[in-house]
């Protein structure tokens, strides 16, 4: 999918800031951070959106939970975080390629805009 810029960050074909990767999974810093920590939880196959998430796909889902508690550990989000998923218009998702913001690093409103 060379079209996606989150492939093309996953092939390394354009700079992020990396700070977790695995079989399934890289997260990275998001390029306009809305909290002191803002990274985005993005899984190495292109999915457009979470509509087209299929049953195969179980297993990398799992996979980007797992990474978020480990990486909020190491990045000290012992306080707390959240996850953020934009799916479709309505939720102002602009790239479609799935992922989740994490954010954190200070005290989150709720509920969001
Ligand atoms: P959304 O959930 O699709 O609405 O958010 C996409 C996010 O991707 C948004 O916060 C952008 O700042 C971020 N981003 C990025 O970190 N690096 C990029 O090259 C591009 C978008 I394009």
């Amino acid at each position: 999918m060379q079209e996606c810029v989150f492939c093309k960050i996953i092939q390394g074909e354009i700079p992020a800031e990396v700070v977790y990767e695995d079989e399934y999974v890289v997260a990275f810093k998001d390029i306009h951070p809305a909290a002191p920590v803002h990274l985005l939880l993005v899984p190495k196959k292109h999915i457009p959106t979470f509509f087209d998430i299929e049953k195969e796909d179980e297993a990398i889902l799992g996979r980007l939970q797992l990474a978020a508690g480990r990486v909020a550990q190491k990045l000290g989000l012992e306080k707390g975080f959240r996850m953020v998923g934009n799916c479709g218009e309505d939720a102002g998702q602009l790239v479609f390629h799935i992922h989740y913001h994490l954010l954190g690093g200070r005290t989150l409103q709720w509920p969001p805009g």
